[in-house]
């Protein structure tokens, strides 16, 4: 079972590199306003997750640059996203409300859907 996850997952990803979405291109100034935005959010993930891999390439089509963070491999964000979000399950959208602290918000088709709806025009 290990074994088949493990190719399914390499398989994801190669797949994922082979098809790698254009990103869309925008003036350098409208860039920086949407860059200065999403430096407030972080992306709560495994590498070969279909859903997070599902949500990093919406987010390269959108020309987000959003940080991940890897579960798996970082017991520090597998802590904040327990601690934070209550549930050890990916991809969770941290989004910084500055004063207010952060909405934890998981599911991967919600986080496309609040990119899409924040940060593409039309
Ligand atoms: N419906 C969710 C499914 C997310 C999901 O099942 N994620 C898996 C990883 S691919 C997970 O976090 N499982 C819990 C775990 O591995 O501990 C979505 O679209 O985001």
């Amino acid at each position: 079972m290990q074994i088949i996850r493990l190719i399914l997952g390499k398989l994801i990803l190669l797949l994922n590199w082979v098809f790698t979405p254009k990103s869309v291109q925008r003036d350098p100034e409208e860039q920086s306003s949407i860059d200065q935005q999403t430096a407030n959010l972080t992306l709560y993930q495994y590498e070969a997750c279909p859903f997070c891999v599902k949500v990093r390439r919406a987010m390269k089509r959108h020309g987000l640059t959003i940080e991940t963070r890897d579960v798996k491999r970082s017991a520090v964000a597998k802590e904040e996203l327990l601690a934070g979000g209550g549930d050890l399950k990916v991809p969770c959208l941290r989004i910084g409300e500055g004063e207010s602290g952060y909405r934890w918000m998981y599911e991967s088709g919600e986080i496309i859907g609040y990119l899409e709806g924040r940060f593409v025009v039309g």
